[in-house]
């Protein structure tokens, strides 16, 4: 018997085998978990995205794969509807959504385009309010239902290249709290994980990634970068009665890059640290 026999959830922000989110599912399959998936809408008549979901989550006997736009509120709730249809109520969500305009993204934040910004924050982080709001007004989620969230420290340091998305995780992670305060009494837990550097296609919008693998790598007190296995592995464990009285937190997965006030000795040794 696994964790996660008999407990049933949402993932919602799976592009490809890449994405944080399928490493946390992998590990809530392995455990046992019943899920349900959403993808990013197609444009046109190719389903582009759904396919690249379907190949994923079908193998592992996915409840059911629908397109969820999170600037869209009837596509919220329409998923939360089939949840509840499919499962009756919920024992976890997990979150792993984010995005901003390349163009407000790359440049420095005061120059991010109004428009740019509302979407960012839309997305990125009002998504988690929406997507609580929508299952609580629902009765969706069961009495120890735990909600997960994904960030980064550039939400809570600066971090050159993050920029507006910085912003955005720090409202996110804020979010997370207000909503463990207002859930928490109906026994439903909200964490987030602030992860290191995984190589994903949201990934590759920020900054120069492989300068910030060397970074962490050279700095990171286990001196190495983290696996998107291990984002899963710790996300399962927020999900799961494994934390059962943890909510409200940021986990940092991150090998401890962001205990450190500054670079080791031997970092300036490293020839990629000279460079
Ligand atoms: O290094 C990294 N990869 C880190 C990622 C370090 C720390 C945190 N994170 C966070 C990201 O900020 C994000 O919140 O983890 C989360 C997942 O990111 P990911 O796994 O790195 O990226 P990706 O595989 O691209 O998944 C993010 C997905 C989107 O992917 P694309 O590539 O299609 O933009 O978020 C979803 C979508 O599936 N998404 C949306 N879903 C619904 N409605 C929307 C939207 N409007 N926009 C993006």
């Amino acid at each position: 018997m696994g964790l996660f026999t008999g407990r049933k959830g949402l993932v919602l922000g799976i592009a490809n085998e890449r994405s944080i989110a399928w490493a946390i599912t992998e590990n809530l399959h392995r455990e046992g978990a019943e899920m349900g998936f959403t993808h990013l809408p197609d444009a046109g008549d190719r389903p582009k995205n759904q396919n690249k979901v379907a190949k994923l989550v079908d193998p592992i006997g996915s409840k059911f794969l629908m397109p969820m736009d999170v600037c869209n509120d009837e596509h919220i709730d329409a998923v939360i509807a089939k949840a509840v249809e499919t499962f009756g109520q919920i024992d976890f969500i997990v979150h792993s959504i984010a995005f901003a305009p390349p163009a407000d993204l790359t440049g420095p934040t005061y120059a991010s385009s109004r428009n740019g910004f509302k979407t960012a924050m839309e997305i990125s982080a009002y998504s988690l309010l929406a997507v609580a709001g929508a299952a609580k007004r629902r009765n969706a989620l069961s009495k120890d239902a735990s909600i997960l969230t994904l960030t980064y420290f550039g939400g809570e340091e600066v971090i050159p290249g993050y920029n507006l998305m910085g912003i955005c995780k720090a409202a996110l992670e804020c979010s997370v709290r207000y909503l463990a305060s207002e859930l928490g009494p109906d026994g439903v837990r909200v964490n987030g994980i602030s992860a290191g550097p995984v190589k994903t296609v949201s990934a590759m919008g920020v900054g120069d990634f492989d300068d910030m693998l060397n970074l962490y790598r050279g700095i990171s007190p286990m001196r190495r970068n983290i696996s998107a296995d291990e984002v899963g592995k710790t996300g399962m464990a927020l999900l799961s009665d494994l934390s059962s009285g943890i909510t409200g937190e940021i986990v940092h997965v991150d090998c401890g890059f962001s205990i450190m006030g500054a670079p080791p000795a031997d970092f300036f040794q490293q020839p990629e640290a000279k460079a």
